[in-house]
């Protein structure tokens, strides 16, 4: 009994991330698992689908839905009793995904529940949704915690008209359906209000703070993942969504830095390269 208690304090924190494999481009799972790692989480996965590159550059990528093995992995879960101190979904394979995993967040009851809404930016849905997906993505989105959407994700999720200019009021009041909604708190990415910044929204019983910070470019690949990454690892450390929201948006801002310039990475940025400043914001 005693073995067991203190094999129990040593757990280290763990959460599952839920999102695709691109197996070239530095997005989802591939970024999810080595930056929550470095934040010494342990991140279990399960993939969404496998492709072979991201979606946004690579003409001709393949497409295999894992959405037949998600039931049999997640009853094995729960048969040999695994827990998670938090759940992240990202990028799904299909629209029955989204009612799978709400199903099995109701089963498991993980610590904290991060959704990305991982399915568009810039104005538009990313090439393999649709209206259906949204709205899939709608009732487990709304069903997190913690939800972390760009300003895209947050007008579909919210029937709103997607807009390139905007006021801290049209922000505020985004924001705000979002959490009427039913997402606890708001991380509203991606919110400039002059050329050169941009900035992170955070809502929450606190209220509405914004961090701004410096734009370096614009549309940079896989960055909403680094983000999303970097701000569940340092939660689950124990900082505030504010403070990590705030991490999260230094580490990814370095990231772009390590990145720009070099035009053969246009597909991703070199996150690894500055992992250890992310290990360094922690302390
Ligand atoms: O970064 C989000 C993302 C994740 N997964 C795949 C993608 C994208 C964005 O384009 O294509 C497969």
């Amino acid at each position: 009994m005693k073995a067991k208690h203190s094999r129990e304090e040593q757990r280290m924190k763990r959460i599952l991330t839920i999102q695709d494999i691109s197996c070239f481009g530095k997005c989802s799972a591939t970024v999810a698992l080595p930056v929550i790692s470095a934040m010494g989480v342990e991140c279990a996965v399960i993939p969404t689908a496998v492709l072979s590159t991201h979606t946004a550059g690579f003409p001709g990528f393949t497409f295999r839905d894992l959405t037949e093995d998600i039931p049999g992995i997640t009853a094995h879960w729960k048969k040999v009793g695994l827990t998670f101190d938090g759940l992240y979904t990202g990028y799904l394979g299909s629209p029955e995904q989204a009612a799978m995993i709400g199903d099995f967040v109701d089963e498991i009851r993980p610590g904290t529940f991060f959704a990305d809404p991982a399915m568009a930016d810039n104005g538009k849905l990313y090439p393999a949704f649709d209206a259906e997906y949204v709205e899939a993505m709608k009732s487990l989105a709304f069903s997190a915690d913690i939800i972390l959407p760009n300003i895209t994700e947050a007008c579909f999720l919210t029937d709103t008209d997607y807009r390139e200019e905007y006021d801290e009021a049209w922000i505020a009041g985004l924001a705000q359906k979002l959490r009427s909604a039913g997402a606890g708190t708001v991380v509203l990415t991606g919110v400039g209000y002059r050329p050169e910044t941009t900035g992170v929204v955070v809502l929450d019983d606190g209220g509405l703070r914004y961090y701004e910070h410096r734009r370096i470019s614009k549309g940079c690949h896989g960055t909403g993942d680094v983000y999303a990454s970097a701000f569940v690892g340092a939660l689950v450390q124990g900082k505030s969504a504010y403070d990590a929201a705030v991490i999260a948006a230094d580490y990814t801002v370095a990231c772009i830095e390590a990145t720009q310039g070099d035009p053969q990475h246009w597909y991703g940025v070199k996150f690894e390269l500055v992992l250890p400043e992310y290990i360094r914001m922690l302390k």
